[in-house]
């Protein structure tokens, strides 16, 4: 291991990196833009104030690291990172340095949307195997701090980000998955093309023996294939393929070598829409992969009810169903969402945009959505694009509990009050999970309880 160490930024992975370092006896720095009071946990990691280097951003030849762990917040175009990587010092994303020596299969799920879903049913599945299995990355719960102690019998399930995919050096991913590709983050990647690049790093270590699972659909994911050096599953909701994971009629099917096995009606899935198919597909894929039966895995999949945050269901309430979104922090997020729903709409959104581009996403607001609340740092770009595409029920809100009363009030019963914001939390959140429970409190709260 590298002897003298510096983590940039201190939140859930830099903490776990710092803790992770200095089990693996290094000499770790850490800095934040942050000042102390405002890092929950950081005391606890005792480095003292040489070591530490908060609310600004220290010089590189101060502390002369071998090594740089970058949380994946934190943007490489940072001078201090560009510094690094001029003069050649190595820098590690924080899931390269938690797989660093840890010897347990790995299975990875990367992709713009379903990545959350999809972890945490291939980690239901993974359960089933018997053998440990931790959930971690990306999904809120930094790698770091959950591989310790793992054995090669071991599995990890990784939701893995571009932000994190972008520094792995040795990562390999035995089973890797790429969902789907839609622009988002184009803030910090720059172009599609290099959004691609990242997520596509995926595969970079993957042998012969590995597996990638890839949508048929998504013509970007679906041209990786031939590239890759690993075998390669396709899946697709929408056409029929005699090898990979597919629809016959209602039936999830498995084929291969010309032989179709059908593992599960679609039907009796928890899950909605059509994007969800795609996760269940490729959850699939990889339980099968894991050694799991047929049987076992069509077991797993009729169990799992889905994600917290994720087209939750809140409740239906004087005949009106909420339905909480908060992880649609993305127009591509936002519109799967929209189109799960065949009942009249109300939508709320709005929030941080990421760089995006509204109109494409408001041309489907006009026919799923009958009132559009608005808010947040967006909500006047949001707005024009609405009008600019003929979105008739416009309402702007002043704050999320005002955005929260009005769309409750626009809504009658049979109707579905979705919040979806297409936008990031973090003007008025710290995270999304808190944008989530503030929206099913403030629901709850106007009824004081469900109907249902
Ligand atoms: N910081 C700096 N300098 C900078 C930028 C940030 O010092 O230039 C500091 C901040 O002040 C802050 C710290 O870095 O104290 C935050 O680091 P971080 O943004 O990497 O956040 P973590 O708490 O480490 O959480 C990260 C992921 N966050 C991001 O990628 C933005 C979490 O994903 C992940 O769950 C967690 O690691 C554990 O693996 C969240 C996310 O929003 C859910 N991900 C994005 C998404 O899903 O769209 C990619």
């Amino acid at each position: 291991m590298h002897k003298r160490v510096l983590v940039i930024g201190a939140g859930l992975s830099g903490q776990a990196a710092v803790q992770k370092l200095q089990r693996l006896g290094a000499e770790v720095f850490l800095t934040d833009s942050k000042a102390l009071e405002q890092l929950a946990g950081a005391e606890e990691l005792g480095l003292d104030e040489a070591h530490l280097f908060l609310g600004g951003v220290p010089e590189l030849a101060g502390i002369n690291p071998e090594l740089i762990v970058l949380s994946p917040g934190v943007s490489p175009k940072l001078s201090l990172v560009q510094e690094a990587i001029s003069r050649n010092v190595v820098v590690w994303s924080e899931v390269e340095l938690a797989m660093y020596d840890c010897p347990a299969l790995c299975v990875g799920v990367t992709g713009t949307n379903g990545k959350t879903t999809t972890t945490t049913l291939i980690g239901e599945l993974a359960k089933l195997t018997g053998r440990r299995t931790i959930v971690a990355g990306n999904i809120g719960v930094a790698l770091s701090g959950q591989v310790e102690g793992m054995g090669e019998n071991s599995i990890v399930v990784a939701e893995l980000s571009s932000f994190q995919l972008e520094f792995i050096d040795k990562l390999r991913v035995h089973v890797a998955i790429l969902l789907n590709l839609t622009p988002d983050h184009l803030d910090r990647h720059g172009t599609l093309e290099a959004y691609l690049e990242a997520k596509a790093q995926i595969f970079k270590n993957q042998t012969a023996t590995d597996l990638a699972i890839l949508n048929w659909d998504d013509p970007l994911v679906h041209d990786l294939g031939p590239k890759l050096k690993s075998r390669v599953i396709y899946f697709s909701p929408t056409v029929f393929l005699p090898e990979g994971v597919s629809l016959w009629h209602d039936q999830i099917v498995y084929s291969e070598k010309r032989n179709m096995i059908p593992i599960i009606s679609r039907k009796v899935l928890h899950l909605r829409g059509a994007h969800n198919l795609e996760n269940v597909m490729a959850a699939a894929a990889a339980a099968r992969a894991l050694g799991l039966s047929w049987t076992e895995i069509a077991e797993g999949l009729r169990q799992f009810k889905g994600v917290e945050h994720r087209q939750e269901i809140v409740g239906k309430f004087e005949e009106i169903l909420f339905v909480n979104d908060s992880k649609g922090t993305n127009t591509d997020a936002a519109t799967k969402a929209l189109l799960a729903f065949e009942e009249p709409l109300v939508l709320i959104a709005g929030g941080k945009n990421k760089g995006l581009d509204f109109h494409d996403f408001m041309k489907v607001v006009r026919v799923k959505v009958k009132s559009l609340v608005l808010l947040g740092l967006a909500a006047a770009e949001m707005e024009q694009a609405a009008r600019d595409e003929g979105v008739q029920r416009i309402i702007r809100a002043t704050s999320f509990e005002d955005g929260v009363e009005r769309a409750i009030a626009e809504a009658v019963a049979g109707d579905v009050v979705l919040l979806s914001p297409a936008c990031t939390s973090w003007d008025m959140f710290k995270s999304y999970e808190e944008r989530g429970e503030l929206f099913k409190e403030l629901v709850r709260r106007h009824y004081r309880e469900p109907i249902e």
